[in-house]
C-alpha cells in the first residue's frame, strides 16, 4: 500500500470522511456525463433520486469498479468488498434567472426546493461491519448548488431518525435526524470538482441544502461494505437490496447470495 493511501486511511479513521479525491480523467468524465444525459432522457424526473441500482448499466458498473475508487475503498474496508446499492442524485436548477434577482420573492419557493435532511446511511440497518459511501461528482459540487455537508465525527452511534418536517427531503422514506441532535455549526462542505469524489462512513451525519444556483449538481452515490457485514431486518424500515454484487476479493460469508 502506498504512503498516500495509508495517510488517507488515517485521515478517514479520524474524521469519518475524505473529500476532493481525484477519480475520473477528462475523457472518462465526458463519457460519463454523456451516458448520464442519455439516462436523463430515458427516466426524466427519476434521475433526481429514485434511480436505484444504476450499476446494472455496464457503463455505471465501470464507474463503480473504477480502480481509483476501489483502491481507496479496499484500503478502508479490506480486500473483500460488496457493492450494496448505487444511485444518481441530481439537484436541477429550479429557480428562474429573473427570479433570482428578486430574492425576497423567492424565499417561500426556496423553502420547498429539494434538499437532503440530516441523516446517517446506517439507518438501513447493517450489522457486522461498516458501510462506506462514495459520492462521485459528475458536476462541480459547490455551496450554491447544494454540495454534501458532513459532521466530522462518526463514532457517536446511530442517532434518532424521524419523519422530516420540512417538505422537499430527497431521502427515500423522508427520514431525518432532528436538528437539535446535530452540531450543525461543525458541518463541513465536501466541495468537489466534477470527476472528484468524497467518501464517508455510514455513521457520519450528513445532509445537503437546496440548489439555489443555475448549475445542475449531479453525483453518483455508491455504497460498499465488507463481505462480513449483513443487513438487519426491521419491519419499520423494510428495504430490499436487489443488486448487491461482489466487486473485489472473495465472499466467504455469502450473506447476499
Ligand atoms: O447527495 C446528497 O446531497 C446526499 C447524499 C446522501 O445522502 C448519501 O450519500 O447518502
Amino acid at each position: 500500500m502506498t504512503t498516500s493511501v495509508t495517510k488517507l486511511q488515517e485521515n478517514y479513521n479520524q474524521q469519518g470522511f475524505l473529500s476532493a479525491l481525484p477519480v475520473l480523467n477528462g475523457a472518462e468524465l465526458r463519457e460519463a456525463r454523456q451516458a448520464f444525459s442519455e439516462l436523463e432522457k430515458e427516466f426524466e424526473e427519476y434521475t433526481q433520486y429514485s434511480l436505484h441500482n444504476v450499476h446494472l448499466y455496464p457503463w455505471v458498473m465501470g464507474l463503480s469498479k473504477h480502480p481509483r475508487i476501489l483502491e481507496v475503498v479496499k484500503a478502508i474496508l479490506g480486500p473483500d468488498v460488496i457493492l450494496l446499492d448505487s444511485r444518481f442524485i441530481c439537484k436541477y436548477p429550479t429557480l428562474k434567472a429573473a427570479n433570482i434577482q428578486e430574492k425576497e420573492e423567492n424565499k417561500a419557493d426556496e423553502s420547498k426546493l429539494p434538499y437532503v435532511a440530516w441523516h446517517q446511511d446506517m439507518y438501513w440497518g447493517i450489522a457486522g461491519g461498516p458501510v462506506l459511501s462514495v459520492w462521485l461528482a459528475l458536476d462541480d459540487s459547490l455551496k450554491e448548488n447544494g454540495a454534501l455537508q458532513v459532521i466530522p465525527s462518526h463514532c457517536s452511534g446511530m442517532l434518532l431518525h424521524r419523519q422530516a418536517v420540512r417538505p422537499g427531503n430527497m431521502l427515500s422514506v423522508n427520514q431525518e435526524i432532528p436538528e437539535e441532535l446535530v452540531q450543525v455549526e461543525e458541518a463541513v462542505l465536501c466541495l468537489l470538482s466534477a470527476g472528484q469524489m468524497s467518501i464517508h462512513d455510514g455513521l457520519l451525519v450528513q445532509a445537503s441544502d437546496a440548489n439555489t444556483s443555475q448549475k445542475r449538481r449531479c453525483g453518483f452515490v455508491i455504497r460498499y461494505f465488507p463481505t462480513c457485514a449483513s443487513l438487519t431486518e426491521d419491519p419499520d424500515r423494510p428495504r430490499k437490496f436487489h443488486a448487491t454484487m461482489l466487486v473485489s476479493g472473495t465472499d466467504q460469508f455469502n450473506h447476499f447470495s
